[in-house]
């Protein structure tokens, strides 16, 4: 696998030359400053690619092309934001950035309640606290019937975080859901955005009436367009599986398992349309053997996200090392040790050290990240050499 890193563009404070002295050898990135839904220009793509190689490193990975709500619930316009999408993919294929990472989870990219989960050892982790996300969902959101979707133990414990929880807290528990996570990734909430809540709410709205038959049409008429295009300018798409890779917000769900993977690759059963195997989203859903998903699709992979989690008691999950948990990353190595050009790179690492009061987007502190691509690297060489 060829060693990359997510690079947020220039803004990022993390430099090309920085990556470079620690082994990087190919950059993920986007034009993060393109709003959702319009074109990317053959001259944009072509100025961002001659500022990462004139650095010594290439743009192997797009992640992400954002896929604007509107295809997603089949709006009014999403024929002309699929003609845009088009175009963009043919550029990309022009300039010769061939692997583009995107993903079809309505409203909401990601999802973690807590970003600064303090650890054993001193370090933060990303967290999943389903008592506080029940909470989030029916006291903050005030969801209809969203009480259903709970069992009786965690309804009860989200009740008294009711009568505990403080203003500071709230809007704490709200930046982390929908704003801190999204707005860097592209997302439908940035920061600085007024009354997100009802932002958010709005969002959901769309969605209304769309369970996963009618959202799986909708994914199947969009790949059915955008991957001739991939195929004409030879450029493989891949999606990222839903992160958490289980039902949340009554929102229909698309990449979640082997039955949903199965579905896409078939849907539209081309090379170009593939996916990208993040271990760390797969395994936080227990219906997940993630070495088996990882032999079964390594052919249909052109992506890889090598990190892990550990599903804890009641529904929560956290990062795991990427030495741990039920990612198995070595195993997923031996996997994809036979593709040497996909490209891989690790995220989600402990925030520590130095980096605690960073600016750093959540999940993508530096020190984190470069003991996890040390540690990977090991493994990749241990098992390049056959030692394991
Ligand atoms: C979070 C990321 C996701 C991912 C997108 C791809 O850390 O893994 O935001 O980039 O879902 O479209």
């Amino acid at each position: 696998m060829e060693k990359t890193w997510r690079w947020f563009g220039k803004n990022d404070i993390i430099t090309l030359s920085d990556l470079r002295q620690i082994g990087v050898e190919g950059i993920v990135t986007a034009l993060h400053h393109i709003p959702n839904g319009e074109m990317w220009s053959l001259e944009e793509i072509n100025r961002l690619k001659k500022y990462i190689e004139d650095a010594g490193l290439r743009w192997s990975v797009v992640e992400s092309l954002p896929v604007s709500e509107s295809i997603k619930y089949a709006g009014p316009d999403r024929d002309r934001l699929i003609e845009n999408y088009k175009v963009s993919l043919a550029n990309l294929g022009k300039a010769g950035v061939k692997t583009v990472c995107y993903n079809f989870m309505p409203v909401i990219d990601w999802i973690r309640t807590d970003l600064k989960h303090k650890q054993d050892d001193g370090t933060y982790t990303l967290y999943f606290d389903r008592v506080r996300f029940a909470y989030f969902d029916i006291h903050i959101l005030k969801r209809e019937n969203a009480e259903k979707d709970y069992p009786a133990e965690i309804l009860e414990q989200a009740q008294t975080l009711a009568t505990t929880i403080t203003e500071a807290e709230k809007e704490e528990l709200i930046d982390n859901i929908i704003v801190k996570t999204q707005g860097f990734v592209n997302g439908n909430i940035k920061e600085g955005d007024q009354n997100p809540v009802a932002i958010f709410n709005r969002l959901l709205a769309q969605y209304k009436g769309i369970d996963k038959h009618t959202l799986r049409e909708n994914y199947k008429y969009f790949l059915e367009q955008v991957v001739p295009v991939a195929e004409a300018y030879d450029v493989n798409l891949c999606v990222h599986p839903d992160d958490p890779p289980f039902p949340v917000l009554g929102l229909p769900r698309i990449v979640t398992s082997e039955e949903d993977i199965d579905w896409f690759l078939k849907a539209v059963d081309n090379p170009h349309n593939g996916l990208t195997f993040c271990a760390g989203s797969l395994s936080a859903g227990i219906h997940n053997d993630v070495p088996a998903l990882a032999r079964k699709f390594a052919s249909r992979t052109h992506f890889v996200h090598l990190r892990s989690t550990n599903v804890l008691p009641g529904g929560n999950f956290i990062e795991a090392s990427h030495l741990g948990g039920r990612g198995h990353l070595l195993e997923l190595i031996k996997i994809f040790k036979d593709y040497p050009r996909l490209p891989m790179r690790v995220d989600h690492a402990p925030l520590m050290l130095t980096d605690v009061d960073k600016k750093y987007n959540p999940g993508y502190s530096f020190l984190g990240r470069m003991k996890a691509l040390g540690e990977v690297s090991g493994m990749m060489h241990a098992v390049s050499q056959g030692i394991c």
